[in-house]
């Protein structure tokens, strides 16, 4: 793709638009940028942006302003259906994602990490383990790190990890990994997609251009990765609990044991940090992931060991009056919450709330009832919870996370857990997860 002179357009100047500018400018493209934001909102990131030579609309996404590009680069949070955006692709002037722009310019191969959750978690093992098998290792994409910084730093690599979300799945025609897995699909964002079968199309895209030299690794005991098996000839490889798999490896409660194309060998939970069913699945696929890669057995299982697991994913703040606090602040769905109150036995006070996606949410009602002695609830999804739960057991309303945690103090007594994983993104009160899950540590820590 040659991009001298180019009108390239821009839309959204988060992490991905400025990474994107700065690629455009590299190659002397005619750069625009369009953005929700008011400059004044965007003070900040503008001041430390060369400006010059780059024609700007804030404050709104108009039309006008799209059909004056010849390619259009959208950030992954912009809805693809909005309408200057509807307008351009009418007009066939070619709307991509920064991924699908990324992509192009790889050489390295692709290990990519998609599904509902466990995404980071996943990508990051996988990450470890290839740097301890003395591999050179990029790791970005929706994990906070866009796939264009790895063409704009022209590091030589041998392999991307790169983290996939529905959203950048939603622009991506040219992505091709060589090895990728979808971890799981519950339902998420329907706040952005029309429909779960819709979000569920997005997902399958992660093997859109993937061949039978490939390898796609699912998991075998959630249906819908599963049923990706049947519509696909491309070599694959299942992690599950079911003895009986094939081709991948077996899950049990002390480790991994691989079977088939998945090779021989065992993999050992013993010292393992990372807890819950769920963390296991993760490490079941990136285990699959690095022994594909090339990475003996040995090195795989001293990345498990030495892995501490990521920051805001049951992580444990502090202890006070026996009472044990856990920041779960990436918990953005309710498939991701299910999974963390599953994995404690203790009675659990269950802080949950933000910003409502609209997803269904009685996947939590018997875990609820089982496992959680109060729930507390904050933030624009509050009223819908409560309609939904507030029956089933005990449930404050509250206005903020901060008001939120000093009520759980009073509800936990000694042995209990307080649990912040809301269920929600956060986008309601906070920057983003990590905004919210430093206001939660920090709300904890003030207790006395
Ligand atoms: N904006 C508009 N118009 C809109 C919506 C937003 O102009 O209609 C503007 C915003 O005002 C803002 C900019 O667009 O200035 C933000 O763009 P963005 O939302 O795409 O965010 P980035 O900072 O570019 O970060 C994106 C991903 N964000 C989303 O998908 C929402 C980051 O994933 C990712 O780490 C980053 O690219 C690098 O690849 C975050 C995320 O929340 C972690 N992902 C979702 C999730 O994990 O659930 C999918
Ligand atoms: P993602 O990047 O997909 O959001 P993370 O690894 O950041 O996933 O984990 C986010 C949250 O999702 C965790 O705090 C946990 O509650 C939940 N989770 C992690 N792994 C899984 C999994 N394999 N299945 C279901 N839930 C999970």
């Amino acid at each position: 793709m040659e991009f001298k002179g180019k009108r390239c357009l821009v839309v959204g100047l988060g992490l991905s638009g400025i990474s994107t500018i700065k690629f455009l400018r590299r190659e002397r493209a005619k750069i625009s940028v369009s953005e929700s934001r008011t400059a004044d909102e965007l003070r900040e990131t503008i001041k430390n942006l060369n400006k010059s030579e780059i024609e700007f609309e804030f404050g709104g996404h108009t039309s006008g302003f799209f059909q004056k590009a010849e390619l259009i680069i959208i950030s992954p949070g912009i809805p693809y259906d909005i309408e200057p955006l509807l307008a351009a692709r009418k007009n066939r002037i070619p709307v991509i994602g920064e991924m699908e722009l990324a992509c192009q310019f790889l050489k390295c191969p692709i290990l990519a990490v998609t599904g509902t959750n466990g995404k980071s978690t996943t990508a990051s093992l996988l990450h470890q383990a290839l740097l301890a098998g003395g591999k050179k290792s990029f790791l970005g994409g929706n994990i906070g790190k866009p796939l264009i910084d790895l063409v704009l730093s022209g590091e030589k690599v041998d392999y991307a990890v790169v983290e996939v979300s529905s959203f950048q799945l939603e622009t991506t025609e040219a992505f091709h990994p060589q090895i990728a897995t979808c971890l799981n699909v519950t339902a998420d964002h329907l706040d952005r997609h029309p429909t779960f079968e819709e979000y569920l199309k997005f997902k399958k895209r992660i093997y859109l251009k993937m061949g039978k030299k490939d390898l796609l690794i699912l998991n075998g005991d959630d249906d819908y990765t599963r049923d990706f098996a049947k519509e696909t000839d491309i070599r694959r490889q299942f992690f599950s609990r079911n003895k009986s798999e094939k081709n991948g490896c077996i899950i049990t409660s002390a480790g991994l044991r691989f079977v088939g194309s998945g090779g021989s060998g065992e993999i050992s939970f013993s010292k393992m940090k990372l807890t819950g069913a769920h963390n296991q699945e993760n490490v079941a696929a990136a285990s699959l992931m690095a022994k594909a890669a090339g990475i003996p057995i040995n090195i795989i299982q001293k990345a498990i060991d030495e892995f501490r697991g990521l920051p805001h994913r049951m992580e444990f703040v502090r202890e006070l009056n026996g009472v044990r606090y856990y920041n779960d602040s990436k918990g953005t769905n309710v498939g991701s919450t299910v999974k963390s109150v599953e994995s404690f036995n203790e009675p659990l006070v269950l802080l949950a709330g933000g910003k409502d996606k609209g997803t269904d949410l009685s996947p939590l009602n018997s875990l609820l009832k089982q496992k959680v002695k109060a729930l507390i609830l904050f933030g624009e999804a509050k009223e819908r919870m409560r309609k939904a739960w507030g029956k089933l057991i005990k449930t404050i309303v509250v206005d903020t996370l901060e008001e939120g945690v000093k009520k759980s103090r009073t509800e936990a007594k000694e042995g209990d857990i307080v649990l912040f994983s809301p269920a929600c993104s956060s986008f309601d009160q906070f920057r983003d997860y990590k905004h919210r899950g430093e206001c939660f540590r920090r709300y904890v820590k003030e207790l006395s």
